[in-house]
């Protein structure tokens, strides 16, 4: 009898990993609570290669950035710290808005149709031109599959604006080049601008 009572309290004390079996078969009904699960293996972070924070604009890129409204500015600072994207263009001069008419870059006049990009009185643009950026690659390549860019950066921009105005750190909304008249819908626009946003008040 004892022999099987130190076998058990062995096998006990394996399975209740502890020290001392005696106690083990005295107190300790084996159940599926006391059997020791080995801790489970420090769970890996997920994103290890991705890069996760700490873009920052370049030099060209910061200056045009600061030619716009407080608002996109901030909206701006907030998407860097995830995603790289460069500043094409923020404010904009009458003449440079006429060329962009005359060209048929742009639909606005400048004078009868004024641009977002155009002075909104505060010196500042309401209106930003932007672009993905990853070295050695052109979301502009003609490439169905590298716009797709715009798309993954439009929706961090409307994801930040969201945000900054839910905590009253702005005070307008964005709209899209890609999706003016923000309905999830893309094949209802003749003329897509995916580097535009804009504020728009509420
Ligand atoms: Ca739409
Ligand atoms: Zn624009």
């Amino acid at each position: 009898m004892q022999f099987f009572k130190t076998i058990l309290s062995k096998i006990l004390s394996l399975i209740n990993n502890t020290d001392d079996g005696t106690k083990a078969i005295n107190t300790v009904k084996p159940s599926k609570d006391s059997i020791s699960i080995p801790p489970k293996e420090e769970a890996k972070p997920i994103i290890e290669k991705e890069k996760v924070m700490g873009y920052n604009f370049g030099k060209r890129s910061r200056s045009r950035l600061d030619t716009c409204h407080p608002d996109m500015i901030a909206i701006c600072e907030e998407v860097i710290k995830v995603y790289d994207f460069s500043v094409l263009e923020g404010l904009r001069t009458l003449e440079k808005q006429q060329e962009y008419f005359e060209t048929g870059r742009s639909k606005l006049d400048g004078v009868n149709k004024k641009s977002k990009h155009q002075d909104d009185g505060s010196g500042k643009s309401r209106a930003i031109d932007i672009m993905p950026y990853k070295a050695g690659t052109n979301a502009f390549s003609g490439q169905e599959k590298d716009l797709r860019r715009f798309y993954y950066l439009a929706g961090l921009m409307k994801m930040a604006a969201a945000k900054l105005l839910e905590e009253g750190k702005i005070t307008h909304t964005l709209r899209w080049g890609g999706e003016w008249d923000s309905d999830d819908i893309y094949t209802d626009q003749n003329f897509d601008d995916l580097p535009h946003f804009e504020l728009k008040e509420i």
